[in-house]
């Protein structure tokens, strides 16, 4: 260490030495040997942080069984599952504060006018088609097919209504016009009951309107149904044929 020391000194001292010499300078004699550095300063303040650096590999598996980690969050809901068993019906509620009586509710009574209006409208573009035959209250259509008795009935009450049935002449009439406009026979809503020639309403009920043709009815307890010709009258017939549905609402 003291030979480093020295030699840095000597080469100081060539260096100085070699410096020219101006005009200004004092060159004197050879400038004495620098003395020895001084003690290190203080530390420096810390720098700034530095950039981020890469992230690190990841680390080794854990062991098996360790501990499960936090729980996830939850997924997307899952598609509608079947419909349940519909639970048990409830009690019976406490009843309603009494409404008016519908005869007396200015609102009812609108409502129905409203509906009658609309139904009235109705009608009319259905007879204006041809669609329906309006007598009285009832109303007469035909769907055009020909089939038995029992499929008439079935047919008329499927649609809410009953195979027709002629109590007055106003309402035979306005069956005839049906018959005759299709040229169709069509069977009426009445049947034969237990004692041959007596015929009654579906229903059993004596007839309180016939239209016998001629000499009927003759069938003596084997033709049970009637039907009605193209001039309006009856006949007594089997149920079997196949005869213009003509029902009535
Ligand atoms: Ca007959």
């Amino acid at each position: 260490m003291r030979l480093l020391h020295q030699l840095l000194c000597a080469v100081v001292a060539v260096a100085a030495f070699s410096l020219p010499c101006h005009a200004e300078d004092k060159c004197g004699g050879i400038p004495g040997i620098p003395g020895t550095p001084g003690a290190n300063g203080l530390p420096g303040r810390d720098g700034r942080d530095g950039m981020k650096g890469d992230p690190g590999p990841p680390g080794p598996v854990g062991p098996p069984n360790g501990l499960p980690g936090a729980a996830g969050r939850d997924g997307l809901p899952g598609p509608e599952g079947e419909k349940g068993e519909p639970g048990k019906k409830g009690d019976r509620g406490e009843p309603g504060p009494q409404g008016l009586p519908a005869s007396l509710d200015p609102e009812v009574q609108k409502a129905l006018r409203h509906l009658k209006q609309k139904i009235l409208r109705l009608e009319g573009v259905l007879a204006l088609e041809g669609m329906i035959t309006k007598v009285g209250d009832k109303i007469l259509a035909t769907d055009g097919k020909e089939v038995d008795f029992e499929t008439t009935r079935q047919t008329c009450q499927n649609a809410w209504g009953s195979i027709a049935t002629p109590k007055n002449e106003a309402e035979n009439e306005a069956i005839l016009g049906i018959v005759k406009e299709r040229n169709r026979y069509a069977y009426l809503g009445m049947k034969e009951g237990p004692v041959p020639g007596d015929f009654l309403y579906l229903d059993r009920s004596p007839l309180n309107y016939t239209n016998w043709r001629r000499y009927e009815p003759n069938g003596k307890g084997v033709e049970n149904c009637v039907e009605m010709y193209t001039d309006g009258g009856w006949n007594d017939k089997k149920c079997n044929q196949y005869r213009l549905t003509i029902c009535e609402f």
